[in-house]
């Protein structure tokens, strides 16, 4: 089986059977004017992560391998959005409200387009999740098993919130995860190195960790 040079020790990964998973790298996030700036979040801080995710994104189409986006989304009529997530953060704009992208972190609406430099192409799968997770109320688990994905790489947006929820998910229904040091970012610096730590601390409780230029070297050999 082929290696990645990790931490905290090499990961393995079967080919076929590992595929990279994109957590929300959307305008909603990354941009001024949409949801993660309603938050109250400086949205420049996730900007470098969008070219280590395209070098990733570019290895893996190269090699064939399969590629899973995500988004945060809901429903124009918000049935699937929790009044509790609504009203969280006691934003000046909320889920669902018109904003200079469209209404925030709803489907269809331009805020919720990934950036064009990763846009998905035709053949790659793409969930749309109401969760912070990508295994609540999604078929994930159902498109990986019918793939016989076993092993996921991710990078995506935020590191402590949407990218370690699924990680999280992933670790507990069996899955082998590798986090991507440089194709994740959080709004929170100190986050995102914590959650490195955390993910890969204790022989890897959670997965691994490795940077972009790590996983691209074990895939062109
Ligand atoms: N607020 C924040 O850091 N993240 C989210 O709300 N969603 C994702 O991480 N995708």
């Amino acid at each position: 089986m082929p290696t990645i040079d990790a931490q905290p020790y090499e990961f393995a990964f079967p080919i076929p059977g590992t595929a990279l998973i994109i957590i929300d790298m959307q305008r909603d996030f990354l941009e001024p004017g949409g949801f993660g700036e309603a938050l109250g979040n400086d949205v420049s801080r996730l900007a470098p992560a969008v070219a280590p995710t395209r070098a990733l994104l570019d290895a893996f189409r190269a090699c064939g391998l399969p590629i899973i986006h995500t988004r945060e989304v809901h429903r124009p009529d918000l049935s699937d959005c929790p009044p509790s997530k609504r009203v969280r953060g006691r934003g000046a704009l909320r889920i669902g409200d018109p904003g200079p992208m469209g209404r925030i972190l709803v489907a269809g609406e331009p805020g919720s387009d990934i950036v064009p430099e990763l846009a998905p192409r035709p053949g790659e799968m793409l969930i749309d999740k109401s969760g912070k997770g990508a295994f609540h109320a999604t078929p994930l688990q159902e498109v990986l098993a019918r793939r016989g994905i076993t092993h996921l790489i991710f990078a995506g947006v935020t590191t402590e919130v949407c990218v370690q929820t699924t990680m999280r998910e992933a670790n507990d229904r069996g899955y082998e995860c590798l986090l991507v040091e440089d194709a994740t970012e959080s709004y929170f610096p100190a986050f995102k190195a914590a959650t490195l730590e955390m993910v890969r601390a204790q022989g890897g409780i959670v997965g691994w960790t490795a940077p972009s230029a790590a996983v691209c070297a074990a895939l062109r050999a």
